[in-house]
Formats: structure tokens, C-alpha cells, sequence
């Protein structure tokens, strides 16, 4: 049985995203993040840090999205969403520690400093540099992959999960993507699993309410 604790609109649709494209049996359990839900006892035992995701898989938790997503494809991908090629799966893991640390973090200080953090732990002065460091990762990013076709090889993969979520919160945050990317993200986004994903997390908010 598998448990996944996810809030609406956050990196938890990674893995409910992931648990879609392999057509999983999974109970989706809303954590109420703005109610403070998070730093309970109880959840805490779920995720030591109080956020989400976390997945449950019988005896086993988790937390971190890449670790839950890089799971859930090694265990049940059967060969899918993840090279079984140990270079090209070397490739995946590069992207993969990529995005969450180069180009998603600088992104993430944007979003903090913006709305996320408490207002008295904002620093807005740091807007500018966490703009400017995300635009040098995406530079990088672009060196290598052009957009065309999936991150890694010729299949989609967990990478195209995470740079997809990655890159449509860059959006929101107002950030500009070359044509290329933005034509790129519109592939991911059309991925019926990933509105499946969505769909479900607003579900099992709406059944707390
Ligand atoms: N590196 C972690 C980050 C998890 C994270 O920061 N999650 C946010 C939602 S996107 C959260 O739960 N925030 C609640 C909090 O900071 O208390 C991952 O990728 O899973």
C-alpha cells in the first residue's frame, strides 16, 4: 500500500505525477502545510523536516521528491521512466542532483524571499541575485539540452518530471524560458498523468475541507 503525503500546487506533485505515469494504486493524504499540520508529532514521523512529499511503501518512508521519484521508477518502472543503461542512467542522476541544487534552489530563494517565508525572515534585496543565478543554471541547462525531444535519451524519464515541475514554477514565477523550453514544457505539461496528478492532490484537499 502506498501512501503519499502531498499539499496542492507544491514539489509533491513530482511524485504524484510519477506515481501516475506508472499507473499505481496509491492514497493521496492531503497535509495541511497553512494550519501547521506539517510540524505535528505525527507527521513528523512521516518527514523529520514537516514538508512534503513523503511516501509511504509498506515498511518503508521517504522524503526528498528526486529520492521518492528516482524510487518509485527503479522499483516499479519495469524499465520505464528511467534508462536502464548504467550511462545514460548516470546521465539521469547528473540532471537529476542539477535541478534540484542549480536551478532549482536559486529559484526557490526567489520564492521565499517573495511570499514563502515568514515576512520577518525575508530578505527582498536577495531577489535580484536569485533571478540572476537561475537565468546562469538555465544557461547551462540549455548548453546541453536543447529542448527537443526528453532530457536523457530518447524516452521521458524522471528528469522530464522534475524539469517540467521545475520549469512551470519558473513561469510563475515570471521568469523568461527561451522558445524552446517553453515549447518543451508544454509537452510535459500535456502529459495526461501529470493533470491526473493535479487532479488527485486537489481531490484529497477538498476531502479534508
Ligand atoms: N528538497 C525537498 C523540499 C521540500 C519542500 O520544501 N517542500 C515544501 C513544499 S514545495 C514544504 O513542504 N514546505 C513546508 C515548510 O517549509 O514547512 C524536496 O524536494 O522534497
Amino acid at each position: 500500500m502506498i501512501t503519499l503525503y502531498s499539499y496542492p500546487n507544491s514539489r509533491s506533485l513530482r511524485a504524484a505525477w510519477t506515481l501516475e505515469e506508472l499507473g499505481l494504486d496509491y492514497t493521496c493524504q492531503y497535509i495541511d502545510l497553512t494550519s501547521g499540520e506539517g510540524q505535528g508529532t505525527e507527521y513528523l514521523t512521516r518527514h523529520p523536516d514537516g514538508k512534503v512529499p513523503a511516501l509511504k511503501d509498506g515498511e518503508l518512508t521517504l522524503f526528498e521528491s528526486a529520492a521518492i521519484c528516482r524510487y518509485l521508477a527503479e522499483r516499479y518502472g519495469q524499465g520505464s521512466l528511467m534508462p536502464g543503461d548504467p550511462t545514460q542512467r548516470a546521465k539521469l542522476d547528473q540532471w537529476l542532483f542539477f535541478i534540484v541544487s542549480e536551478l532549482e534552489q536559486p529559484l526557490w530563494a526567489l520564492g521565499k524571499h517573495k511570499f514563502a517565508l515568514p515576512q520577518e525572515r525575508r530578505v527582498p534585496a536577495v531577489i535580484p541575485t536569485a533571478a540572476w543565478e537561475f537565468q546562469r543554471a538555465l544557461a547551462a541547462l540549455q548548453r546541453e539540452f536543447d529542448g527537443e525531444g526528453w532530457l536523457v535519451g530518447e524516452e521521458f524519464t524522471i528528469g522530464d518530471i522534475l524539469l517540467g515541475h521545475t520549469l512551470s514554477w519558473a513561469k510563475s514565477a515570471k521568469q523568461p524560458l527561451p522558445n524552446a523550453l517553453e515549447a518543451y514544457l508544454q509537452r510535459c505539461n500535456e502529459r495526461p498523468a501529470r493533470s491526473a496528478a493535479q487532479k488527485r492532490e486537489q481531490e484529497a484537499q477538498e476531502a479534508e475541507a
